[in-house]
């Protein structure tokens, strides 16, 4: 089976100079800001992976247990011979949840921006389901990307899990959706969306006891530090993340402990004491105002699976 890694959208290492060019451009902003998508080198993959396993992040669990009390309704909306194209596949985990369940799914291609960590699962994969045609892309989401279609069976089913649809704010929300439906050729959308409730347990899930999420956080100025020479000092920072109920989102920020400045190309950037850097917005839709951004994007609503406490969500929705 051909495995090899396909890149597409801009150049061929794109990241290390588009961190550079967030930095110079987020850091100079008031208030300063570094993108989220950031947080995803090889350590940051680490650290969300042990995000997910910890006892305050319910969205994990929930969402896994969704797939798979539904997988066999899932696979029958899907349809046969299905080709999945999962957007920021990360550790390629919850794809097999419903890989067992499909009938004769015909190819997997997962889409992430991380090409070292996407080999290696794929390889993974490739071992254990040897019938499927594995089409790994490295490549950014969020752009247009131009994936050729299977000649015979250009319908996909996206596979968008995870609530990654509330890192991005609403108006860039709709408009991703759009995107991919465009990329779907009159396919389905299985996405995870994480809803609003109780602000404690958001707190909770963003704040967890063991310190996790701070160091997922922190490992921005590590990443900027190792990649760029900076000479930032984590633990001048604290990890900051309150929920706002108003936005129905948590707000996660650096705050500078101390007067400080750090310095990338030539430029030099200064942080009063209790400044805070903007580092992601993790929004909280209910059923009901995430299926009408749906609606908008132009998808039909067709299924939707909660659980019992209503703390994550399911949707099936279809190209209209
Ligand atoms: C990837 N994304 C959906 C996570 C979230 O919950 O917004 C990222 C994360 N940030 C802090 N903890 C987890």
């Amino acid at each position: 089976m051909d495995t090899s890694l396909a890149r597409l959208g801009r150049g061929t290492s794109p990241q290390q100079d588009t961190f550079a060019d967030n930095l110079l451009v987020g850091l100079a902003k008031a208030p300063k800001e570094i993108a989220c998508k950031y947080f995803y080198d090889e350590t940051g993959s680490r650290l969300f992976d042990d995000i997910c396993a910890l006892p305050e992040y319910y969205q994990t669990r929930t969402e896994t247990m969704l797939l798979t009390r539904h997988a066999r309704e899932i696979a029958a909306l899907m349809g046969e011979q299905v080709e999945i194209l999962e957007y920021g596949a990360g550790s390629l985990r919850k794809v097999r949840i419903l890989l067992d369940a499909l009938e004769a799914p015909r190819a997997y291609t997962p889409v992430d921006i991380s090409g070292d960590y996407l080999a290696q699962v794929v390889r993974d994969l490739a071992a254990d389901y040897p019938a499927l045609g594995l089409r790994p892309v490295i490549g950014d989401f969020t752009e247009t990307l131009d994936i050729p279609a299977l000649p015979d069976h250009p319908r996909r089913a996206g596979f968008f899990p995870g609530s990654t649809i509330g890192n991005f704010r609403p108006d860039a929300a709709l408009a991703l959706l759009r995107r991919m439906r465009a990329g779907l050729n009159g396919g389905g959308l299985l996405i995870g969306v994480d809803l609003v409730k109780d602000p404690a347990r958001l707190h909770a899930a963003y704040n967890d006891a063991a310190g996790v999420t701070a160091l997922f956080n922190k490992n921005l100025l590590v990443r900027a530090n190792r990649e760029l020479g900076m000479d930032f000092d984590p633990a001048a920072f604290a990890h900051y993340a309150p929920y706002n109920a108003g936005a129905q989102r948590v707000e996660m920020y650096l705050v500078s402990l101390k007067r400080q400045r750090v310095r990338l190309r030539g430029r030099e950037f200064e942080f009063a004491q209790g400044e805070p850097v903007h580092t992601e917005d993790s929004h909280k839709y209910t059923i009901e105002s995430f299926r009408e951004m749906a609606c908008r994007a132009g998808f039909n609503p067709r299924a939707v699976w909660t659980d019992e406490d209503r703390l994550f969500s399911v949707h099936w929705l279809e190209s209209r």
